[in-house]
């Protein structure tokens, strides 16, 4: 089965990605259980179905022992995942520390750790280099199921020496990066340590892509003014060798969200959700509990409407779902505290005998229960403090076709919405996520606005929601992968 152009109909895709889309618990010395775990790239790519795909990755856990791993191997290859054994300490300097203390932060413009926590450069070094340890042990794995004509698709900031391992390996293997996360302006990047050798090893890729055209500028102006290499429209070119950048916005399955509302299950749900908050408006919150989320600000802005609003304090109930995430990490452990805090606060201001204006779960939702709840909001609130692309508002929008429920967006995230369609997402609320009181307005505005204006701003998000899809993204990324070695090839050749 081929193209006219000879391309398989169904390419052999190898997608790369720190973690794979499963979590495994172990039940017993060779019994493993699976579970889909949450988050962004999981969610976008569970609608990828044009490739014959396979999902390298770590599997979540530390498994020492052989049989553990044969055992483990052979339940994740039902679901065509390839693991990647790591072991605590590389876990520890390279994923909680290199990753998630580093480049997460500074990507999303919260600055490098404070010298103490980095103990300046020795540990640094030794964090970059299980960074760079990690890598190759992926690049190992990819290489080990590598065959000829199969495409490479590495993701995130986990994973930005791959490009570099994979193609030190073999350089005809057709390797693609992307980012999820925003990439910083250069002078952010130039305060990284390691910012040379990651943006030569990312260059070694055919392709390099992100959600934005600006984060593209924002990487291409990076090669230039640190590396001192020559930027083009089409990327950036080293020694006559160009690797092409250009920008991939991401979209969700729409299609599965709006089939589910149909799915006895999550009708059953929904009827269960409109009795247990009938008479009151329910807004929504869905994040990973991150601090790029913006979620005490959230938080402390629906506290805020309500001190203003005695009108609407037994009318309206948050509802904020946040799955924990990185739980090794300081940061994080403080930050699910914050929380906490701050919810115990309000419910014990405002609520009363029978009701508290906050629900919070530190957990994560099956499908069915997130599409039901989606389905039943009123207002839902994103307040990201920086977003790669947030998708928690893509999939708040297909499920809300009947009841055009208003979205509450922070200005960051709706720049990205207004860049990547024509169809714009200005006619949502937008409003700055740090500034608590313009959050607590939009919250009123929200809630007050009358069905001819929501139903009119509904059908702009919905019609981009379901023109714009994970699956289009994804076909989009491989095809341009797959162009972009072949013009190469003929520039060779010519
Ligand atoms: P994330 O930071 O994980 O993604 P986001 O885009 O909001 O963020 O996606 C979160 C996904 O996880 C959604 O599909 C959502 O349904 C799911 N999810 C979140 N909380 C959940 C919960 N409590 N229960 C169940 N499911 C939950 C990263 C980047 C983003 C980028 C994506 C994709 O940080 O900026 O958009 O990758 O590229």
């Amino acid at each position: 089965w081929e193209r006219p152009d000879g391309r398989p109909i169904r390419q052999r895709l190898l997608v790369v990605a720190n973690r794979l889309p499963v979590s495994a618990v172990r039940r017993g010395e060779d019994c493993w259980s699976l579970e889909i775990s949450a988050g962004g790239l999981v969610s976008a790519l569970l609608g990828v179905k044009e490739f014959e795909a396979r999902w390298i990755g770590w599997a979540g856990v530390n498994v020492p022992d052989e049989v553990g791993q044969r055992a483990l191997t052979r339940a994740l290859a039902e679901k065509r995942c390839i693991p990647v054994f790591l072991d605590e300490e590389i876990v520890h300097q390279y994923y909680n520390g290199y990753c998630n203390n580093i480049l997460w932060p500074l990507f999303h413009y919260l600055g490098l750790p404070q010298e103490d926590r980095l103990a300046t450069t020795r540990s640094f070094q030794s964090q970059f280099t299980a960074y760079q340890k990690a890598n190759q042990m992926f690049a190992d794995v990819v290489n080990k199921h590598y065959e000829e004509g199969d495409v490479v698709w590495c993701h995130d900031y986990h994973l930005m020496f791959l490009p570099k391992c994979l193609k030190d390996y073999n350089s005809k293997m057709k390797v693609g990066w992307f980012l999820h996360t925003p990439f910083p302006s250069s002078e952010i990047h130039r305060t990284l340590p390691s910012r040379s050798e990651l943006l030569r090893a990312v260059l070694a890729a055919d392709l390099v892509g992100f959600h934005t055209y600006d984060y593209a500028r924002h990487f291409v102006s990076a090669c230039t003014r640190i590396l001192g290499l020559e930027g083009t429209p089409e990327g950036v070119e080293d020694q006559g060798r160009l690797t092409r950048v250009a920008a991939f916005p991401i979209g969700i399955d729409s299609e599965r969200f709006i089939r589910a509302l149909e799915v006895p299950k999550v009708q059953e749900h929904i009827k269960e959700l409109k009795e247990r908050f009938s008479g009151r408006k329910v807004m929504l919150g869905v994040d990973r509990l991150d601090m790029i989320k913006g979620i005490p600000q959230k938080i402390l802005a629906f506290e805020k409407f309500l001190e203003e609003n005695p009108y609407w304090r037994d009318k309206v109930v948050l509802l904020q779902i946040a799955v924990p995430t990185r739980t090794d990490v300081p940061e994080y452990q403080k930050l699910t505290s914050q929380v906490h805090e701050i919810v115990g606060r309000i419910n014990g201001r405002f609520g009363t005998l029978t009701a508290v204006p906050i629900h919070h779960l530190d957990r994560s939702l099956d499908f069915h229960a997130l599409c039901a709840l989606y389905a039943v909001t009123d207002v839902a609130l994103v307040t990201s403090l920086r977003d790669g692309m947030n998708l928690v508002s893509y999939e708040f929008v297909a499920c809300q076709d009947s009841k055009r429920g208003v979205l509450i967006l922070s200005e960051v995230t709706i720049t990205l919405f207004c860049w990547s369609s024509t169809v714009s997402w200005c006619w949502s609320n937008s409003r700055k996520p740090w500034n608590i009181t313009e959050v607590a307005s939009a919250i009123g505005q929200a809630l007050n606005m009358p069905a001819e204006e929501r139903e009119k701003r509904h059908r702009h998000n919905f019609e981009h929601v379901t023109t714009h899809t994970a699956q289009q993204w994804a076909e989009f990324f491989v095809s341009e992968l797959n162009d972009t070695v072949i013009e190469a090839q003929q520039r060779i050749r010519k």
